[in-house]
C-alpha cells in the first residue's frame, strides 16, 4: 500500500500506479503478522533486506504508530519499479510479495506560458512567473477574440 501523507490516509495499493515526489509505502494492516522486510528492486532478497519492521504498522521507511517517515521518489530513476516484501505470519510462515510499480518525478516544473495576441502577427509575451521548465509541463495559452484555448502537453 502507499498513501501521500505522512498518517497513511487513503491508501492505495502500490501495484500498477505512477507514484512522484514524497510517498509513505506501508503494509495493509493485518493482525496475522508478526514483521515485514522490504526490498526495492531486488526481487531475489539478497541479505540484508533495505528495511525491516516487526512492529505494526509495518512501513518501508519506518515512523511511529501515527506518522510514517516518508520515502522520496527522486531519489531513484523514473521508470518501473519493484517493491518485494516479506512477510512473516504469526505462525512463523513466511510469504512473499512483489509488486511493480512506476516513479515519475518529471511532470514537477513550474509551467511555462506564452500568451498570443488576438490578430495581426504573432506577437508573445512571457509573463515574469514563467521559468524555464522540463517540456513535459509545457502549457501553452492562446487567446483568440474573447475565448481562450488552452492545452496542456505532457
Ligand atoms: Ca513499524
Amino acid at each position: 500500500m502507499y498513501s501521500t501523507s505522512t498518517d497513511r490516509s487513503g491508501p492505495a495499493d502500490l501495484s500498477g500506479v505512477t507514484v512522484s515526489g514524497d510517498v509513505a509505502v506501508f503494509i495493509d494492516p493485518d493482525s496475522d503478522i508478526s514483521a515485514v522486510w522490504f526490498w526495492l528492486d531486488d526481487t531475489g532478497q539478497s541479505p540484508p533486506a533495505d528495511n525491516g519492521d516487526n512492529a505494526s504498522p509495518y512501513d518501508y521507511v519506518g515512523g511511529t504508530a501515527s506518522a510514517a517517515t516518508m520515502w522520496d521518489t527522486t531519489g531513484v530513476a523514473d521508470g518501473s519499479h519493484t517493491m518485494t516484501v516479506r512477510l512473516r505470519h504469526l505462525d512463523n510462515s513466511l510469504e512473499n510479495v512483489t509488486v511493480t510499480f512506476t516513479v515519475d518525478n518529471t511532470s514537477s516544473g513550474f509551467p511555462l506560458w506564452w500568451v498570443e495576441a488576438e490578430s495581426g502577427p504573432a506577437s508573445w509575451a512571457r509573463p515574469a512567473q514563467a521559468k524555464p521548465v522540463s517540456l513535459a509541463a509545457l502549457y501553452y495559452q492562446a487567446s483568440s477574440g474573447s475565448e481562450i484555448i488552452s492545452e496542456t502537453y505532457y
